[in-house]
């Protein structure tokens, strides 16, 4: 698959999406948006496709919104902010964490604004020393959005993530480690080879089982105990009758690694 602004490459049951204008610190555009919406898509649609790995290309992660490209936003005939990201980001987030297959994310620099939600919408991040975390928005009058004030607080904690949101200061990657925003940092030379390794590992694993562990994650935070123990029953009885499963405790007797084919 050919994109403007982003890279779509398969390898094995990995897919690998590289967020693609290095010279602009991989900025936000609606082309970009629209792109990642629909890899995301294919993702989902593509039952060959069991991981996806999520990276910038250049020195930078994500810094957000593309600020030059925002000027346009607003303008007569143009949609207004509020239209751009229920457009563009929200239904991105959405497919991101409905997605039933674990993204793992390898930031390789600064991660700010709509670029620092795109990580925190994947299911692992895997940060280079050189990464950095910036809540970006009220720097410039904003609130957070895309997810952000849904995700940072759950990741590391309310009184952390008024800190960020509020001031604005740029966290380095292994203050991000220390606060739980990030599951480990490596050096930038080992930093894709890791993530890969992290991937593919996730491609060769029970997917069926992941995609319902993904979604129940999910419904927890926001519904009782009782509705989450209804959903983690009703979940159990479909992977019970998955074909992971029984591939899980056949392999389990056998005394041998189990090799899953994500149904
Ligand atoms: O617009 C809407 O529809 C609302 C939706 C908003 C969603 C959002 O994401 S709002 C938040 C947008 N992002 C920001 O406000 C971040 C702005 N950038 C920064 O704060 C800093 O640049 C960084 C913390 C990301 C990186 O700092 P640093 O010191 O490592 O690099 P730098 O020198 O500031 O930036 C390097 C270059 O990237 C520079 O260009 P130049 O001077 O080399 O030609 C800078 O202008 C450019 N750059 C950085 N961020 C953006 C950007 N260009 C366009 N858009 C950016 N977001």
């Amino acid at each position: 698959m050919s994109y403007e602004s982003i890279l779509y490459e398969q390898s094995d049951h990995v897919l690998r999406i590289t967020l693609n204008r290095p010279d602009k610190l991989n900025a936000l555009t609606e082309t970009m948006l629209q792109e990642l919406q629909h890899a995301f898509a294919a993702a989902a649609a593509d039952r060959g496709m069991r991981a996806v790995l999520l990276t910038g290309s250049g020195k930078g992660f994500c810094p957000g919104q593309d600020l030059a490209n925002a000027q346009e936003i607003g303008q007569p005939g143009k949609p207004g902010y509020g239209e751009h990201i229920r457009r563009n980001y929200n239904p991105l987030i959405l497919a991101m964490t409905k997605l039933p297959k674990p993204i793992v994310a390898a930031i390789n620099g600064v991660a700010a604004g709509s670029g620092m939600s795109l990580a925190m919408a994947c299911d692992l991040r895997i940060a280079s020393e050189k990464a950095s975390f910036v809540q970006a928005f009220v720097n410039i009058g904003l609130v957070p959005d895309s997810g952000s004030t849904w995700f940072l607080p759950r990741l590391i904690g309310q009184q952390r993530a008024a800190e960020m949101m509020l001031t604005g200061r740029k966290l380095s990657a292994s203050e991000a480690l220390e606060w739980g925003l990030v599951n480990q940092v490596v050096s930038p030379e080992l930093l894709l080879d890791e993530a890969t390794k992290i991937a593919e590992r996730y491609a060769s694993a029970p997917t069926f089982a992941i995609g319902r562990l993904k979604r129940n994650i999910d419904y927890a935070a926001s519904h009782s105990l009782e509705e989450t123990l209804a959903l983690e029953a009703a979940s159990q009885a479909e992977c019970g009758a998955s074909a992971d499963h029984q591939e899980g405790m056949r392999a389990f007797m056998e005394k041998r690694t189990p090799v899953y084919q994500g149904e």
